[in-house]
Protein backbone atom coordinates (compact mmCIF):
# COMPACT_ATOMS: atom_id res chain seq x y z
CA UNK A 1 0.00 0.00 0.00
CA UNK A 2 1.41 3.72 -0.69
CA UNK A 3 0.42 7.41 0.20
CA UNK A 4 -0.89 8.82 -2.47
CA UNK A 5 -2.60 12.49 -0.96
CA UNK A 6 -2.24 13.71 2.15
CA UNK A 7 -5.05 16.92 2.65
CA UNK A 8 -5.05 19.54 5.78
CA UNK A 9 -8.57 20.54 5.73
CA UNK A 10 -9.19 23.88 7.86
CA UNK A 11 -12.76 24.14 8.93
CA UNK A 12 -14.88 26.22 11.54
CA UNK A 13 -17.85 24.62 12.44
CA UNK A 14 -18.27 25.80 15.79
CA UNK A 15 -14.37 26.42 16.55
CA UNK A 16 -11.46 26.23 14.30
CA UNK A 17 -10.38 22.38 13.16
CA UNK A 18 -7.25 21.31 11.43
CA UNK A 19 -7.76 17.90 10.29
CA UNK A 20 -5.13 16.05 8.01
CA UNK A 21 -6.66 13.18 5.53
CA UNK A 22 -4.30 10.76 4.28
CA UNK A 23 -5.64 8.50 1.51
CA UNK A 24 -3.73 5.39 -0.24
CA UNK A 25 -3.93 3.90 -3.90
CA UNK A 26 -6.37 0.96 -1.92
CA UNK A 27 -8.80 3.36 -1.72
CA UNK A 28 -8.49 3.42 2.41
CA UNK A 29 -7.93 6.89 4.06
CA UNK A 30 -7.30 7.87 7.51
CA UNK A 31 -7.72 11.06 9.41
CA UNK A 32 -5.52 12.93 12.27
CA UNK A 33 -6.30 15.75 14.13
CA UNK A 34 -3.96 18.72 14.45
CA UNK A 35 -6.03 20.97 16.39
CA UNK A 36 -3.73 23.68 18.06
CA UNK A 37 -6.23 26.27 19.92
CA UNK A 38 -5.56 29.92 18.90
CA UNK A 39 -2.68 28.85 16.74
CA UNK A 40 -4.20 26.51 14.40
CA UNK A 41 -2.23 27.39 11.09
CA UNK A 42 1.01 26.96 12.42
CA UNK A 43 0.27 23.39 12.43
CA UNK A 44 -2.07 23.74 9.07
CA UNK A 45 1.19 25.26 7.99
CA UNK A 46 3.89 22.64 9.00
CA UNK A 47 1.78 19.67 7.54
CA UNK A 48 0.86 21.43 4.19
CA UNK A 49 4.26 23.45 3.69
CA UNK A 50 6.62 20.96 5.26
CA UNK A 51 5.19 17.58 6.26
CA UNK A 52 2.38 16.46 3.20
CA UNK A 53 5.57 16.45 0.70
CA UNK A 54 7.00 13.67 2.55
CA UNK A 55 4.50 11.46 3.26
CA UNK A 56 3.51 10.62 -0.66
CA UNK A 57 4.63 7.04 -1.41
CA UNK A 58 5.25 6.11 1.79
CA UNK A 59 3.74 2.92 3.10
CA UNK A 60 1.20 3.69 5.87
CA UNK A 61 1.89 0.63 7.27
CA UNK A 62 5.13 1.77 8.85
CA UNK A 63 3.85 3.77 11.74
CA UNK A 64 6.40 3.83 13.98
CA UNK A 65 9.25 4.26 11.31
CA UNK A 66 7.09 6.99 9.80
CA UNK A 67 7.00 8.95 13.03
CA UNK A 68 10.87 8.68 14.50
CA UNK A 69 11.38 10.01 10.70
CA UNK A 70 9.11 12.97 11.22
CA UNK A 71 10.27 13.41 14.99
CA UNK A 72 14.23 13.11 14.22
CA UNK A 73 14.48 14.27 10.26
CA UNK A 74 12.89 17.99 11.16
CA UNK A 75 16.07 18.40 13.48
CA UNK A 76 14.23 20.96 15.58
CA UNK A 77 12.44 19.09 18.23
CA UNK A 78 9.40 18.78 20.43
CA UNK A 79 7.19 22.00 20.74
CA UNK A 80 2.85 22.31 20.40
CA UNK A 81 3.40 22.71 16.66
CA UNK A 82 5.53 19.74 15.54
CA UNK A 83 4.20 17.48 18.30
CA UNK A 84 0.47 18.66 16.83
CA UNK A 85 1.39 17.61 13.15
CA UNK A 86 3.10 14.36 14.22
CA UNK A 87 0.26 13.55 15.80
CA UNK A 88 -2.12 14.14 13.04
CA UNK A 89 -0.21 12.17 10.58
CA UNK A 90 0.56 9.26 13.20
CA UNK A 91 -3.35 8.89 13.89
CA UNK A 92 -4.41 8.77 10.34
CA UNK A 93 -1.97 5.94 9.67
CA UNK A 94 -3.43 4.22 13.08
CA UNK A 95 -7.07 5.19 11.42
CA UNK A 96 -5.55 3.24 7.89
CA UNK A 97 -3.87 0.00 9.42
CA UNK A 98 -7.22 -0.85 11.62
CA UNK A 99 -9.68 -0.34 8.32
CA UNK A 100 -6.97 -2.69 6.57
CA UNK A 101 -7.42 -4.86 9.28
CA UNK A 102 -10.98 -4.49 9.56
CA UNK A 103 -11.21 -3.90 13.20
CA UNK A 104 -11.52 -1.13 15.49
CA UNK A 105 -8.21 0.78 16.75
CA UNK A 106 -9.16 -0.50 20.25
CA UNK A 107 -8.76 -4.07 18.97
CA UNK A 108 -5.79 -3.19 17.57
CA UNK A 109 -4.07 -1.56 20.54
CA UNK A 110 -4.57 -5.08 22.29
CA UNK A 111 -8.44 -4.86 22.81
CA UNK A 112 -10.59 -3.43 25.47
CA UNK A 113 -9.59 -3.63 29.30
CA UNK A 114 -12.88 -2.34 30.40
CA UNK A 115 -16.67 -2.21 29.23
CA UNK A 116 -16.60 1.48 29.14
CA UNK A 117 -14.63 4.83 29.80
CA UNK A 118 -15.80 7.25 32.56
CA UNK A 119 -15.90 10.79 31.38
CA UNK A 120 -16.20 14.21 33.09
CA UNK A 121 -18.12 16.95 32.07
CA UNK A 122 -17.51 20.92 32.72
CA UNK A 123 -20.22 21.96 35.55
CA UNK A 124 -19.46 25.76 36.89
CA UNK A 125 -21.77 28.89 37.98
CA UNK A 126 -21.19 32.35 38.84
CA UNK A 127 -22.71 31.47 42.21
CA UNK A 128 -23.84 28.64 43.98
CA UNK A 129 -27.12 28.25 43.11
CA UNK A 130 -25.94 28.44 39.70
CA UNK A 131 -23.30 26.23 40.17
CA UNK A 132 -25.58 23.43 41.65
CA UNK A 133 -28.27 24.04 38.89
CA UNK A 134 -25.15 23.04 36.64
CA UNK A 135 -24.20 20.00 38.64
CA UNK A 136 -27.86 19.00 38.47
CA UNK A 137 -27.70 19.58 34.63
CA UNK A 138 -24.61 17.35 33.87
CA UNK A 139 -26.11 14.41 35.89
CA UNK A 140 -29.13 14.38 33.95
CA UNK A 141 -26.81 14.05 30.94
CA UNK A 142 -25.85 11.08 32.82
CA UNK A 143 -22.10 11.99 33.80
CA UNK A 144 -21.28 10.32 36.75
CA UNK A 145 -17.98 12.58 37.07
CA UNK A 146 -18.25 16.24 37.48
CA UNK A 147 -15.82 19.02 37.13
CA UNK A 148 -16.01 21.87 39.23
CA UNK A 149 -15.38 26.04 38.39
CA UNK A 150 -16.80 28.84 39.75
CA UNK A 151 -16.54 32.83 39.60
CA UNK A 152 -14.48 34.12 42.22
CA UNK A 153 -15.90 37.35 43.82
CA UNK A 154 -14.01 40.55 43.13
CA UNK A 155 -12.77 38.65 40.03
CA UNK A 156 -14.63 39.91 36.58
CA UNK A 157 -13.67 36.68 34.47
CA UNK A 158 -12.28 33.38 35.50
CA UNK A 159 -11.34 30.39 33.33
CA UNK A 160 -14.11 27.89 32.90
CA UNK A 161 -17.33 29.48 34.23
CA UNK A 162 -19.91 28.83 31.55
CA UNK A 163 -22.57 31.56 31.91
CA UNK A 164 -20.62 34.61 31.81
CA UNK A 165 -20.45 35.60 28.15
CA UNK A 166 -17.37 36.03 25.79
CA UNK A 167 -16.01 38.99 23.73
CA UNK A 168 -18.54 37.52 20.67
CA UNK A 169 -21.30 37.05 22.89
CA UNK A 170 -21.40 33.01 22.91
CA UNK A 171 -21.63 31.56 26.09
CA UNK A 172 -17.86 30.91 27.68
CA UNK A 173 -18.20 27.10 28.00
CA UNK A 174 -19.05 26.91 24.41
CA UNK A 175 -15.49 27.65 23.42
CA UNK A 176 -12.97 29.33 25.48
CA UNK A 177 -10.71 31.23 22.67
CA UNK A 178 -12.99 33.41 21.43
CA UNK A 179 -13.38 34.79 17.76
CA UNK A 180 -11.75 38.40 17.56
CA UNK A 181 -9.14 40.45 16.18
CA UNK A 182 -6.93 40.01 19.43
CA UNK A 183 -7.02 38.42 22.48
CA UNK A 184 -9.27 39.18 25.31
CA UNK A 185 -8.13 40.32 28.49
CA UNK A 186 -8.92 38.80 31.73
CA UNK A 187 -7.72 39.63 35.19
CA UNK A 188 -6.98 37.54 38.14
CA UNK A 189 -6.29 37.43 41.88
CA UNK A 190 -5.24 33.95 43.70
CA UNK A 191 -6.09 35.35 47.41
CA UNK A 192 -9.51 36.00 46.29
CA UNK A 193 -9.64 32.47 44.71
CA UNK A 194 -7.71 30.89 47.72
CA UNK A 195 -10.08 32.18 50.16
CA UNK A 196 -13.39 31.21 48.38
CA UNK A 197 -12.36 27.92 46.28
CA UNK A 198 -12.89 25.75 49.84
CA UNK A 199 -16.08 27.33 51.18
CA UNK A 200 -17.59 26.45 47.45
CA UNK A 201 -16.33 22.33 47.86
CA UNK A 202 -17.79 22.41 50.99
CA UNK A 203 -21.19 23.16 49.72
CA UNK A 204 -21.25 20.99 47.10
CA UNK A 205 -20.19 18.10 49.31
CA UNK A 206 -22.85 19.48 51.34
CA UNK A 207 -25.25 19.40 48.62
CA UNK A 208 -24.52 16.00 46.77
CA UNK A 209 -22.60 13.91 49.10
CA UNK A 210 -19.41 12.16 49.61
CA UNK A 211 -19.48 9.93 46.26
CA UNK A 212 -19.87 11.49 43.67
CA UNK A 213 -16.18 12.20 41.89
CA UNK A 214 -15.56 15.85 41.96
CA UNK A 215 -12.54 17.17 39.85
CA UNK A 216 -11.22 21.07 39.72
CA UNK A 217 -8.85 23.00 37.29
CA UNK A 218 -6.18 25.61 38.94
CA UNK A 219 -5.72 26.19 34.93
CA UNK A 220 -1.82 26.96 35.85
CA UNK A 221 -2.82 29.44 38.45
CA UNK A 222 -0.61 29.48 41.43
CA UNK A 223 2.75 29.47 43.16
CA UNK A 224 4.04 26.23 44.27
CA UNK A 225 3.12 27.06 47.98
CA UNK A 226 0.06 28.80 47.13
CA UNK A 227 -1.27 25.20 45.10
CA UNK A 228 0.38 23.28 48.24
CA UNK A 229 -2.16 25.54 50.35
CA UNK A 230 -5.64 24.86 48.53
CA UNK A 231 -4.71 20.82 47.94
CA UNK A 232 -3.88 20.98 51.72
CA UNK A 233 -7.48 23.34 52.23
CA UNK A 234 -9.41 21.10 49.59
CA UNK A 235 -8.58 17.54 51.12
CA UNK A 236 -11.76 17.38 53.60
CA UNK A 237 -13.41 17.42 50.17
CA UNK A 238 -11.88 14.27 48.50
CA UNK A 239 -11.42 15.74 45.37
CA UNK A 240 -10.88 13.06 42.60
CA UNK A 241 -7.91 15.34 40.90
CA UNK A 242 -6.94 19.02 41.48
CA UNK A 243 -5.79 19.79 37.77
CA UNK A 244 -2.93 22.38 36.59
CA UNK A 245 -2.37 23.59 40.12
CA UNK A 246 1.11 24.95 38.94
CA UNK A 247 2.97 26.02 35.97
CA UNK A 248 5.01 22.95 35.59
CA UNK A 249 7.97 23.94 33.15
CA UNK A 250 9.84 23.27 35.98
CA UNK A 251 8.60 19.72 36.99
CA UNK A 252 11.11 20.22 40.67
CA UNK A 253 7.87 22.92 41.42
CA UNK A 254 5.64 20.00 42.17
CA UNK A 255 7.60 18.54 44.98
CA UNK A 256 6.86 21.28 47.28
CA UNK A 257 3.43 20.55 46.43
CA UNK A 258 3.30 16.81 47.16
CA UNK A 259 4.87 17.54 50.56
CA UNK A 260 1.88 19.45 51.77
CA UNK A 261 -1.03 17.24 50.06
CA UNK A 262 -2.63 14.18 49.85
CA UNK A 263 -4.78 15.35 47.13
CA UNK A 264 -4.19 13.97 43.83
CA UNK A 265 -2.57 16.27 40.99
CA UNK A 266 -3.28 15.98 37.24
CA UNK A 267 -0.95 17.89 35.20
CA UNK A 268 -0.08 17.76 31.06
CA UNK A 269 -2.23 19.02 28.77
CA UNK A 270 0.06 21.54 27.59
CA UNK A 271 2.91 18.64 27.51
CA UNK A 272 4.17 17.44 24.00
CA UNK A 273 6.27 14.66 24.54
CA UNK A 274 7.36 12.29 27.35
CA UNK A 275 10.23 14.01 28.38
CA UNK A 276 7.91 16.88 30.15
CA UNK A 277 6.95 14.43 32.34
CA UNK A 278 10.28 12.84 33.67
CA UNK A 279 10.82 13.97 36.74
CA UNK A 280 6.91 14.16 37.50
CA UNK A 281 6.80 10.72 36.99
CA UNK A 282 9.71 9.36 38.13
CA UNK A 283 9.54 11.27 41.66
CA UNK A 284 5.79 10.25 41.82
CA UNK A 285 4.86 13.81 42.26
CA UNK A 286 1.72 13.44 39.80
CA UNK A 287 -1.01 10.53 39.72
CA UNK A 288 -2.95 11.72 36.56
CA UNK A 289 -1.24 12.03 33.03
CA UNK A 290 -3.54 14.89 31.46
CA UNK A 291 -1.94 14.84 28.02
CA UNK A 292 -4.21 14.83 24.76
CA UNK A 293 -3.06 12.40 21.79
CA UNK A 294 -3.28 15.96 19.24
CA UNK A 295 -0.92 17.29 21.05
CA UNK A 296 1.58 14.60 21.91
CA UNK A 297 2.56 12.81 19.34
CA UNK A 298 -0.28 10.78 18.78
CA UNK A 299 -1.18 7.39 19.13
CA UNK A 300 2.19 6.29 18.99
CA UNK A 301 3.94 8.97 21.53
CA UNK A 302 0.91 8.85 23.81
CA UNK A 303 0.97 5.10 24.39
CA UNK A 304 4.40 4.69 25.67
CA UNK A 305 3.75 8.17 27.59
CA UNK A 306 1.22 5.61 29.05
CA UNK A 307 3.23 2.45 29.41
CA UNK A 308 5.84 4.69 31.29
CA UNK A 309 3.34 6.24 33.86
CA UNK A 310 1.97 2.81 34.11
CA UNK A 311 5.52 1.75 35.92
CA UNK A 312 4.54 4.23 38.76
CA UNK A 313 0.70 3.32 38.75
CA UNK A 314 0.22 7.05 37.40
CA UNK A 315 -2.82 7.03 35.62
CA UNK A 316 -4.71 8.03 32.46
CA UNK A 317 -6.71 11.45 32.62
CA UNK A 318 -6.52 12.47 29.02
CA UNK A 319 -7.67 16.09 27.80
CA UNK A 320 -11.09 16.42 26.23
CA UNK A 321 -11.98 19.85 25.55
CA UNK A 322 -13.72 21.15 22.81
CA UNK A 323 -10.36 21.81 21.32
CA UNK A 324 -9.85 18.03 21.03
CA UNK A 325 -11.65 17.74 17.24
CA UNK A 326 -14.13 14.63 17.07
CA UNK A 327 -10.91 13.22 15.44
CA UNK A 328 -8.62 13.64 18.79
CA UNK A 329 -11.55 12.58 20.60
CA UNK A 330 -12.14 9.32 19.02
CA UNK A 331 -8.14 8.57 19.43
CA UNK A 332 -8.07 8.98 23.06
CA UNK A 333 -10.87 6.73 23.61
CA UNK A 334 -9.73 3.94 21.39
CA UNK A 335 -6.27 4.13 23.71
CA UNK A 336 -8.74 4.65 26.77
CA UNK A 337 -10.63 1.35 26.41
CA UNK A 338 -7.41 -0.43 25.73
CA UNK A 339 -4.87 0.81 28.72
CA UNK A 340 -4.66 -1.18 31.80
CA UNK A 341 -3.97 2.40 33.46
CA UNK A 342 -6.72 4.21 32.81
CA UNK A 343 -8.40 6.59 34.93
CA UNK A 344 -10.66 8.96 33.85
CA UNK A 345 -11.33 10.98 29.87
CA UNK A 346 -12.34 14.90 29.52
CA UNK A 347 -15.54 15.00 27.62
CA UNK A 348 -16.25 18.63 27.01
CA UNK A 349 -19.14 17.74 23.55
CA UNK A 350 -19.18 19.80 20.76
CA UNK A 351 -21.76 21.67 18.88
CA UNK A 352 -24.42 20.40 16.53
CA UNK A 353 -22.37 22.46 13.42
CA UNK A 354 -19.44 20.10 14.41
CA UNK A 355 -21.21 17.07 14.50
CA UNK A 356 -22.41 17.02 10.98
CA UNK A 357 -18.70 17.76 9.55
CA UNK A 358 -17.17 15.18 12.00
CA UNK A 359 -19.70 12.18 11.94
CA UNK A 360 -18.74 9.98 14.70
CA UNK A 361 -19.20 6.68 16.01
CA UNK A 362 -18.23 7.03 19.78
CA UNK A 363 -21.13 7.28 22.26
CA UNK A 364 -21.24 8.71 25.46
CA UNK A 365 -24.25 6.30 27.82
CA UNK A 366 -24.90 6.56 31.39
CA UNK A 367 -21.52 8.17 32.23
CA UNK A 368 -19.86 6.29 30.02
CA UNK A 369 -17.93 6.98 26.57
CA UNK A 370 -16.96 3.92 24.52
CA UNK A 371 -15.55 4.28 20.86
CA UNK A 372 -17.67 2.27 18.90
CA UNK A 373 -17.29 -1.09 16.82
CA UNK A 374 -16.45 0.52 13.52
CA UNK A 375 -13.32 -0.39 11.28
CA UNK A 376 -10.20 2.66 12.44
CA UNK A 377 -11.31 5.66 14.60
CA UNK A 378 -14.85 5.81 13.48
CA UNK A 379 -15.12 8.79 12.43
CA UNK A 380 -15.57 10.32 8.77
CA UNK A 381 -15.34 14.17 7.98
CA UNK A 382 -17.79 15.50 5.79
CA UNK A 383 -16.01 17.69 3.50
CA UNK A 384 -18.83 19.75 1.86
CA UNK A 385 -20.12 20.25 4.91
CA UNK A 386 -17.04 21.49 6.03
CA UNK A 387 -16.61 24.00 3.52
CA UNK A 388 -19.10 25.79 4.63
CA UNK A 389 -17.21 26.76 7.89
CA UNK A 390 -14.55 28.65 6.39
CA UNK A 391 -11.67 29.40 9.32
CA UNK A 392 -11.79 32.53 11.91
CA UNK A 393 -9.27 34.34 13.64
CA UNK A 394 -9.54 33.34 17.27
CA UNK A 395 -7.32 33.70 20.75
CA UNK A 396 -7.21 32.26 24.21
CA UNK A 397 -7.80 35.47 26.87
CA UNK A 398 -5.09 36.07 28.31
CA UNK A 399 -4.63 37.00 32.26
CA UNK A 400 -3.16 40.75 34.36
CA UNK A 401 -2.92 41.17 38.06
CA UNK A 402 -4.57 43.88 40.04
CA UNK A 403 -1.25 45.51 39.16
CA UNK A 404 -1.38 45.19 35.55
CA UNK A 405 1.05 42.32 35.64
CA UNK A 406 0.82 39.30 33.07
CA UNK A 407 -0.03 36.22 34.62
CA UNK A 408 -0.79 32.64 33.94
CA UNK A 409 -4.15 31.98 32.28
C1 LIG B 1 -8.84 23.13 30.04
C2 LIG B 1 -8.99 23.46 28.60
O1 LIG B 1 -10.26 21.34 29.64
C3 LIG B 1 -9.34 21.76 30.33
O2 LIG B 1 -8.84 21.11 31.25
O3 LIG B 1 -7.66 23.35 30.65
O4 LIG B 1 -10.27 23.87 28.41
C4 LIG B 1 -8.06 24.52 28.07
O5 LIG B 1 -8.31 25.74 28.64
C5 LIG B 1 -8.22 24.61 26.57
O6 LIG B 1 -8.01 23.36 26.01
C6 LIG B 1 -7.25 25.59 25.96
O7 LIG B 1 -7.29 25.51 24.61
MG1 LIG C 1 -7.17 21.91 32.10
Amino acid sequence: MKITAADVIVTSPDRNFVTLRITTDEGISGLGDGTLNGRELSVASYLADHVVPLLIGRDPHRIEDTWQFLYRSAYWRRGPVTMAAIAAVDVALWDIKAKAAGMPLYQLLGGASRNGIMAYGHASGRDLPELFDSIRRHLELGYRSIRVQTSVPGINAVYGVAAQPSVDGKRYDYEPAQRAALPAEEDWDTRAYLRHLPGVFEAVRGEFGPELPLLHDGHHRMTPIQAAKLGKALEPYDLFWLEDCTPAENQEALRLVRQHTTTPLAIGEVFNTVWDYQTLIREQLIDYVRSAVTHTGGITAMRKLLDYAAQYQIKSGIHGPTDISPVGMAAALHLDLAIHNFGIQEYMQHGAATNEVFRQSFAFADGYLHPGESPGLGVELDEEAAARFPYHAAYLPFNRLKDGTIHDW
